[in-house]
Parts: C-alpha cells; sequence; structure tokens
C-alpha cells in the first residue's frame, strides 16, 4: 500500500488558515478491530510501529488500541483526530506526507479498566511496548528494583486489590491477570525500547512485578507470554509548531498529533507470537532467530554516538546532534567509540558479513547529519544511568576483557559525569543519588557516580582512574582527543 500523499520542499510551505482538522473523513477505509495494544503512546510508537502495521498488507484486520503513559494529553489529542495523524517523512532534500490510520482507539493510560478489558479479549494478540528504558526499573544486576518507590507503591496497591497501579509494569500485569481470568490464552509482548536483550529484559520486569503479588500469576505468564525481543530504529525528534505549519500548508487540513521522522527505518524481531502478528515484513521488518548482534549493532553505535554527542556536545555547546557531529572534537570521539565498538561486534567473519559494520558506520553518518531533523541533544541526554548500561558498559568492558582499556567507551561516561555535574537540566531516575555523589570529590566521586551504572566497574580501581583522567575533555581543556 502506498502512503506517500503529497510532497513539498521546505521553501514551498507556508502557513494556512481555516482548514478543517484530520478527522475520519479522510481515514481511507473502515477501522479495523483492535488485535495489538500498545504501552507508550508517543511520536516513537507513532513513527514506528503504527507506522509498519499501517503499511502491512493485512493491515485491515489489525488495529491498535494505544495508551499513553504518565498523561492523557496525547490520547485525547488523537482521539480528536479519530487516531489519525500524518508522517512527517523527512529527507535531505525534502518532505513527504501520509496518514497512518492503523491506531483505531487511543487511551489515556490511567484508563486501567479499558486497559485491562483489550488485553484481556481474544482477539488481542500482541502487546506492544515503548514505555522508556528506565520504566523497566531494572537494578545494575538486570533484576526488578521492587523498592523503586513507584514499583513499591504498585505493589501495595495490586496487593490490596484497591485502586489502579499508576507505573506501565504494574498496569500491564494487572491487566495480563485479566485475560488469566477470561481464559483468553497465549499472547505476544513485544518490547520496543532500547535495551539490549529487550525480550529478557520485559519478561523479568512483568514477571518481577507478578512474583511479588501472585505466584500464580507469575506461572501463568511464563506459560502463555512470549516475550518477543526487537531492535528498533528510526530517528523521530519531538513534533514543533514549525513542523505543525509544514502539514498545514501541503496536506490542507490541520494536525494536532503530526510526527516527523527520517526515511530511514529499520525493525529485527526474534520470538513467537502465540497468536499471530501482522505481516510487518511487507514494510520491511525483519524476522530473525538470533538477534543479539543486530541489537549490538544498533545500541551501541547509533545509541553510543548518541549518548556521547548528547554529553560531549552539550559540553561544547552544541543543541543538536548534526551540529554535535559537525565539531571535529565529537566526531573524533565518535569514530574512537565506533573503532572499539566494532572491535567486539564482528566475533566471527560469518556475523561480520551479516553486519556490514562499514557500510552501517557511513550511514549513520549520513543520518546524523541531516540538518532538517533538528534532534536536540538535550532529549537523547535523558536517563542517561539506564542509557550507559547498554551503551558504553558493555563495549568497555569487552574492551578490558580482551585487554585492551576501553578509553573511548569509558569517555562516554566522564562526558555523562561532567554534563550531570554541570547541567541544571539534568533529568535521571536515579537523579538524587547523582547529586550526592556530585558532593564528593576526587576518585570518591567517581567511584560513587559509576557504582550507579556498573557496581563491578566501579571496584575496578584501574577503570575509575582512567575515568577520573578523561573527566574535564570537553570542557575548557579540550584541544584534541
Ligand atoms: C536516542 C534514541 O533518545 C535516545 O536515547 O538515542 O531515541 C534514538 O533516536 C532511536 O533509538 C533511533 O532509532
Amino acid at each position: 500500500m502506498s502512503t506517500e500523499l503529497t510532497s513539498a520542499r521546505e521553501s514551498e510551505v507556508e502557513p494556512a488558515v481555516d482548514l478543517p482538522q484530520l478527522n475520519r473523513s479522510l481515514r481511507p477505509s473502515a477501522k479495523a478491530p483492535v488485535r495489538i495494544v500498545h504501552l507508550g503512546l508517543g511520536a516513537f510508537h507513532r513513527s514506528h510501529q503504527a507506522w509498519y502495521t499501517h503499511q502491512a498488507s493485512d493491515a485491515a484486520d489489525w488495529g491498535i488500541a494505544a495508551f499513553t503513559g504518565r498523561r492523557p494529553d496525547a490520547a485525547l489529542a488523537l482521539a480528536e483526530q479519530d487516531g489519525l495523524y500524518t508522517v512527517v517523512n523527512r529527507a535531505d532534500d525534502g518532505d513527504s506526507f501520509a496518514v497512518v490510520s492503523s491506531i483505531v482507539e487511543a487511551v489515556d493510560g490511567a484508563d486501567v479498566l479499558r486497559l485491562a478489558g483489550l488485553v484481556a479479549a481474544p482477539a488481542t494478540a500482541v502487546i506492544t511496548l515503548t514505555i522508556t528504558e528506565a520504566a523497566y526499573r531494572l537494578r545494575a544486576d538486570g533484576q526488578l528494583d521492587r523498592a523503586a518507590p513507584d514499583v513499591a507503591a504498585d505493589l501495595a496497591l495490586l496487593a490490596s486489590g484497591s485502586g489502579n497501579p499508576t507505573t506501565p509494569l504494574g498496569r500491564l500485569v494487572l491487566a495480563l491477570a485479566a485475560r488469566r481470568s477470561a481464559g483468553a490464552g497465549p499472547l505476544a509482548v513485544v518490547c520496543c525500547d532500547n535495551l539490549s536483550n529487550n525480550g529478557t529484559v520485559a519478561h523479568n520486569a512483568v514477571v518481577g512485578m507478578a512474583e511479588a503479588w501472585d505466584a500464580g500469576l507469575a506461572g501463568w505468564i511464563d506459560a502463555n507470554v512470549s516475550f518477543v525481543s526487537t531492535s528498533v530504529d528510526r530517528i523521530t525528534p519531538r513534533t514543533t509548531a514549525t513542523d505543525m505549519a509544514a502539514v498545514q500548508a501541503a496536506c490542507g487540513y490541520r494536525d494536532n498529533s503530526p510526527v516527523v521522522a527520517e526515511p530511514f527505518s529499520n525493525w529485527v524481531l526474534s520470538g513467537d507470537f502465540p497468536a499471530g502478528r501482522p505481516r510487518w515484513e511487507d514494510a520491511g521488518a525483519v524476522f530473525v532467530t538470533e538477534i543479539e548482534p543486530y541489537e549490538n549493532r544498533k545500541l551501541w553505535l547509533l545509541n553510543g554516538a548518541h549518548s556521547l554527542l548528547a554529553y560531549a556536545g552539550q559540553l561544547r555547546g552544541h543543541t543538536t546532534v548534526a551540529e554535535a557531529l559537525a565539531d571535529p572534537l565529537c566526531l573524533q570521539a565518535v569514530e574512537k567509540f565506533w573503532d572499539e565498538a566494532e572491535a567486539n561486534l564482528s566475533r566471527t567473519e560469518a556475523i561480520a558479513a551479516e553486519l556490514q559494520i562499514p557500510a552501517y558506520r557511513a550511514a549513520l553518518l549520513s543520518r546524523f547529519s541531516n540538518a532538517r531533523i533538528a534532534h536536540h541533544l538535550a532529549q537523547i541526554a535523558m536517563d542517561g544511568s539506564t542509557k550507559l548500561r547498554m551503551r558504553a558498559v558493555p563495549v568497555l568492558q569487552a574492551e578490558r576483557a580482551a585487554g585492551r582499556s576501553g578509553a573511548a567507551a569509558a569517555l562516554m561516561i566522564a562526558a555523562w559525569m561532567d554534563y550531570g555535574a554541570a547541567s541544571d537540566a539534568f533529568q535521571d531516575p536515579l537523579a538524587d543519588q547523582v547529586a550526592v555523589a556530585n558532593r564528593l570529590a576526587g576518585a570518591g566521586r567517581i567511584r560513587a557516580l559509576l557504582a550507579l551504572v556498573d557496581p563491578a566497574l566501579a571496584a575496578d580501581g584501574d577503570v575509575v582512574d582512567l575515568i577520573e583522567g578523561l573527566c574535564g575533555t570537553f570542557g575548557e581543556r579540550a584541544v584534541s582527543l
């Protein structure tokens, strides 16, 4: 199915007035029945999973009910448009626009009753998740942090049977309990957050939460829910007022929820779908048996470089990825980190041939330099203590295990520490502990901060010294690496 409606160059975009709002009259056909429930209705879900579902040849059979996380706003806005929205495909040389119709119901995440009802429906076959890396509430050892205040509060609520959970995990566990009671059978949970081994992470988080509430439910989940691992990719910056004006001018309607994304997209999945799934492969999704090499390629090369640029770039006064990449010092840091990552990605010749790292790196440089995509470093910088565990730590560990220093991966961690001390907009689930650690000085401070990311590395005096020596690289004394 072609989704392209029209295209325009930026110079042609002019604000328009008195236009109709995007509404159900623009829905190309009847609404598909809900067979997918999504948690985390945000821009990335709309530019990625909903976009793939829209393009599947069996899209007419697969509607998505998408739930927001903390706030209802995105659901309210989308519901006004009957779930329809525009994807702006933003290439170097211009935009193209397409209306996506796979979301058939947009719901406030606080409506746990509706969530439980839909998850308990036999027609529901797939639950997709984009709830952010930090929302899995994992400790550095990979297990659920039952002591995290919001997890503990949800566990107390579930145990008392009164009131609705507020975390995505708590809501999902309650909904799965409803499916079990309804006898609606197995289904797949598809984690689409940037975590290594994200299917296992989702399993540990969901089953960890269920176990603390009801061991029988945990056993049912283990036997009936398939946790699919994925690697997801499409750069999707926040939508701005200018983007909305561009949609109006080009499409002739007002859209309160357009989403801007780069032309590139990628989805690799591995796992079972016991109750079926859409033909996402029609839109280019790839199903594999061994996902780890693809996950690591994406998490280390793309997301790793993003985090490095987010901290180094902001310390150097840059705002967007494209600006930071144009700074030779930042580019050099990225290339050195990529060299370290690459040395550990291509373990065998067969994997190296499959992953095509040199071409992947070249493509990343061009994707990152797309100056029409204003991807803000501040957006990427959030939740660093969780992100670094996936993006810097494995490369640093692998380098040291191979007898090398891992200095380029260590530099990402040092830049995060410098950024945490310098920024007044620092956002992190461990922000309080970061602030406490920042009151210490010298190696003690480095050790305390590193322990929040990886306790084993923090116990290694050589790594602490290495990182301490790298702190300040992107500050006043920056010359070259
Ligand atoms: C980014 C990702 O914000 C971040 O941490 O690294 O959102 C990145 O843009 C996507 O994974 C691209 O697919």
